[in-house]
């Protein structure tokens, strides 16, 4: 016979397993997979406190990898960001399924010129969502580069990463380049005179020639570490993100240690991207994705993810909400002449996509 405590005591164990399964059954969770150094996570505990839903944030640095994982399916994520060029191709793979637009009730703060440009990679803006853009350019710590060029040298150029002995010039101060083939191999195209999406053998041959000449003054190819490096002063130049340079030059500025980062586009032309929000097709919580990139499409809450992460956004309404350092800034949002020397990149079908990742195999093993 049960004693008046034991009675107690089961009857307790079973409230609380019912309220854990209750709250279990009522927990709303969003799983977003995004780049690295490319929120403000005050942005993620807004949104949770507001709707109830816990995000959970995961961080990737490399468009092949994310690739990767959609393509092998099942990855638990509800949202992710890929940049155009590679979304074009996984829509035709079928890794996205169409948004719901009626739950988009903010989409009409988008800016329409950056929607039709979308529309390249994504007839109709069906699958995806724009949340940044930004350019491809070089990151240099202006005195040790000064320190070893002089201090007339040409710092707005292409040359000082692609003229092999510019490059062996700094390799002792430390060179980066982007791990990323679909960025490396069109600029030095790009370099060359050569159309930056030129996809034929001949012309990766000779991208893969002068990604090569300048091979031995990579320290390294990374495609996230730069941030620190630069801004810790152990290394003078890398390839790399607009925004994330600029985030280089304040956690220099931050850090105190008279070290000075710049970003340059160079004058020879730069990559132009835009990364994109999309939901996959078998995302575990579609009705929280939705809620999240609605969210996201607040014009406060976008001008605060520019405002943190120094990139420009795809949303029109936001720009009186922008920072005046940011909105004004050329590096951030570039003038028209300069986007004028921008080029986009053309995605590759997978016969081109295998030519060029064994060009970039072959680059960094140094072959
Ligand atoms: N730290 C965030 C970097 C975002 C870069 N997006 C990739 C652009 C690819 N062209």
């Amino acid at each position: 016979m049960m004693t008046f405590k034991s009675r107690f005591i089961a009857t307790t164990v079973a409230m609380l397993a019912a309220s854990t399964m209750l709250a279990g059954a009522q927990e709303r969770v969003v799983n977003v997979f995004n780049w690295s150094d490319y929120i403000d996570e005050e942005i993620l505990t807004d949104f949770t406190a507001e709707t109830g839903i816990k995000v959970v944030y995961d961080v990737f640095d490399s468009n092949e990898v994310l690739e990767t994982k959609l393509l092998a399916g099942g990855t638990g994520y509800d949202v992710v960001v890929p940049t155009g060029t590679f979304l074009a191709n996984q829509i035709k793979a079928g890794v996205f399924q169409k948004l719901d637009k009626s739950k988009l009730t903010n989409l009409s703060n988008m800016d329409p010129s950056i929607s039709k440009r979308l529309e390249i990679y994504d007839p109709g803006n069906e699958y995806a969502i724009n949340y940044m853009w930004g350019t491809t350019g070089i990151g240099i710590n202006v005195d040790m580069v000064k320190e070893r060029l002089g201090s007339e040298a040409e710092l707005n150029t292409w040359k000082l990463i692609f003229d092999p002995e510019t490059a062996a010039k700094l390799a002792d101060c430390g060179i980066f380049m982007l791990d990323a083939p679909t960025e490396t191999v069109p600029a030095a195209l790009n370099y060359q005179g050569i159309d930056p999406n030129a996809k034929d053998a001949e012309s990766i041959e000779k991208a893969k020639a002068a990604l090569l000449a300048v091979r031995p003054s990579i320290r390294k190819f990374h495609s996230s570490e730069y941030i620190n490096s630069l801004a810790n002063g152990d290394i003078c130049m890398a390839m790399g993100w607009s925004g994330d340079m600029l985030q280089a030059r304040d956690r220099a500025a931050e850090a105190d240690a008279g070290v000075t980062i710049e970003y340059i586009i160079p004058k020879e032309g730069a990559l132009m991207w835009f990364d994109n929000m999309a939901i996959p097709v078998d995302a575990p919580h579609v009705e929280e994705a939705h809620e999240f990139l609605n969210y996201m499409m607040r014009p406060e809450v976008m001008a605060k993810a520019s405002n943190y992460v120094y990139y420009a956004n795809g949303n029109a309404a936001s720009k009186p909400f922008l920072d005046k350092e940011v909105i004004d800034d050329p590096a951030i949002y570039p003038s028209e002449e300069t986007i004028s020397r921008l080029y986009t990149y053309v995605p590759d079908n997978s016969r081109q996509k295998r030519t060029l990742n064994r060009a970039w195999t072959e680059v960094k093993t140094g072959q």
